[in-house]
């Protein structure tokens, strides 16, 4: 059987139409080399299989082979075009199924780690992206320059539904703008979904008269899909103008419905990346989180958890920031390590959360790497002061005062005693 299909062209030149994928590729001692072992990687993802076909036609082959145009043996990274006519746009979980699906399997390679994909103006023009953005938010919740501040409820589960309303009510009397679920807090026999949303609205409501200030709810609406549309209406209804979903543990094809599904009822979507670590974090097998975060922008989240740099989550401050620029600009120049070209077109970007092992001793290096269009959270970094909840939440917003009018934290704190609190504490 002749030999149809050759998968290396080092001499092609990717057209606009392409999506390409870059992978970091580790060949097992019996593949003959990174060649071999990318012939396979595109094979095994678009068309072909282990050996030649009698059902692959020359057409088949001609309109369909993906190109693997770049081989560096010094850095082991492999780029890969694929001809759009290979995925259905708009089905994230398609195209994923193809270019970081079984390829992960294969005896022929022992590590492969999608560095990023590029996606093609066809396929970001089928997605909806962002319905908010950052200015959207920042409209939203009337905070124009600073930072957003937030507090997740601790404990994560344990409290029951009056209990988790008047924490919430603490943190946003003490001037937080936002509080949210955890991960794993959803509709439990000790707090009812129904009821926590209830009592948690009417204490906002409570504390926005009181204060003057927009103050957020972020409830975890996360379960089967027929029960999260139901919760979602349940918070609309409500009068909840925010919901968070974890993104990973309800997979991709019922993210997309949910954006859908959310697309006119005016409400923000708050993604939480529960598991992502599970294939992000080992630098030499998985999927990085930036090719993760870059699939949240198309498919439409509001708000993503993308890293700290100084807390207690694993993610270098150079992952974290190429992360945060890919989800907020609207072009991305390439590099032949870490990034690709991306012509994000009209989509809106998503505004990036600092979240994981924060206190108000962080505040100055996050502003200063990470910047102000950015959603800081604090959990045991609000509840963990020794005053608790409420000065917890003071001295967060100190912290921030501090920093965004020019002064160090220990002068500011010799006016404010929550900081002063939170430093003899956490310093
Ligand atoms: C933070 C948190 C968040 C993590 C998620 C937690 O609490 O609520 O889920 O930030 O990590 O459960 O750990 P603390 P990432 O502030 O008390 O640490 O943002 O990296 O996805
Ligand atoms: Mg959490």
């Amino acid at each position: 059987m002749t030999k149809l299909v050759d998968y290396v062209n080092l001499n092609y030149e990717p057209n606009h139409d392409d999506l390409i994928a870059m992978y970091y590729v580790e060949k097992s001692p019996e593949c003959k080399n990174l060649e071999h072992a990318s012939e396979e990687i595109a094979k095994e993802s678009s068309i072909g299989t282990w050996t030649d076909i009698s059902t692959m036609s020359a057409e088949i082959a001609q309109q369909l082979k993906p190109s693997v145009f770049h081989i560096n043996n010094d850095n082991n990274i492999v780029k890969i075009a694929y001809t759009k006519e290979l995925f259905e746009a708009d089905n994230m979980s398609q195209i994923l199924s193809a270019i970081a699906g079984n390829i992960y399997g294969m005896k022929i390679i022992n590590k492969l780690r999608l560095l990023d994909v590029s996606f093609p103006k066809d396929i970001v023009d089928a997605y909806k992206g962002p319905n908010f953005g950052i200015d959207g938010i920042r409209n939203l919740t009337k905070i124009m320059k600073r930072p957003l501040l937030g507090t997740i409820v601790k404990p994560k589960v344990g409290l029951n539904e009056k209990e988790h309303a008047k924490v919430c009510g603490d943190a946003w009397t003490g001037g937080l703008d936002i509080v949210k679920d955890d991960e794993n807090l959803t509709s439990m026999s000790f707090n009812k979904f129904e009821k926590r949303i209830e009592e948690t609205l009417k204490i906002r409501d409570l504390v926005e008269n009181q204060t003057g200030e927009k103050k957020i709810y972020m409830p975890n609406i996360t379960a089967k899909l027929s029960v999260i549309k139901k919760r979602a209406d349940f918070v609309v209804n409500s009068g909840g103008e925010y919901v968070m979903v974890d993104i990973i543990t309800v997979g991709f094809s019922a993210l997309q419905e949910i954006r859908d599904y959310l697309n006119d009822k005016n409400v923000v979507i708050h993604a939480h990346r529960a598991m992502h670590a599970a294939f992000t974090r080992d630098k030499t097998h998985g999927m990085t989180m930036l090719a993760l975060a870059k699939i949240m922008r198309l498919i439409g989240m509001d708000q993503l958890h993308t890293g700290t740099v100084v807390g207690k989550m694993e993610g270098p401050k150079q992952e974290v920031i190429e992360i945060n620029q890919e989800i907020t600009k609207n072009r991305i120049e390439g590099n032949d390590t870490s990034l690709l070209d991306q012509d994000w077109r009209e989509l809106k970007p998503i505004l990036p959360v600092a979240s994981g092992g924060l206190s108000p001793l962080h505040v100055p290096d996050l502003i200063k790497i990470l910047g102000n269009d950015m959603v800081f959270q604090f959990g045991g970094g609000c509840h963990g002061h020794p005053k608790g909840t409420l000065s917890g939440a003071k001295a967060i917003r100190q912290a921030v005062d501090a920093v965004l009018n020019g002064m160090t934290l220990e002068e500011h704190a010799k006016t404010n005693i929550e900081l002063k609190q939170a430093i003899e504490k956490w310093k």
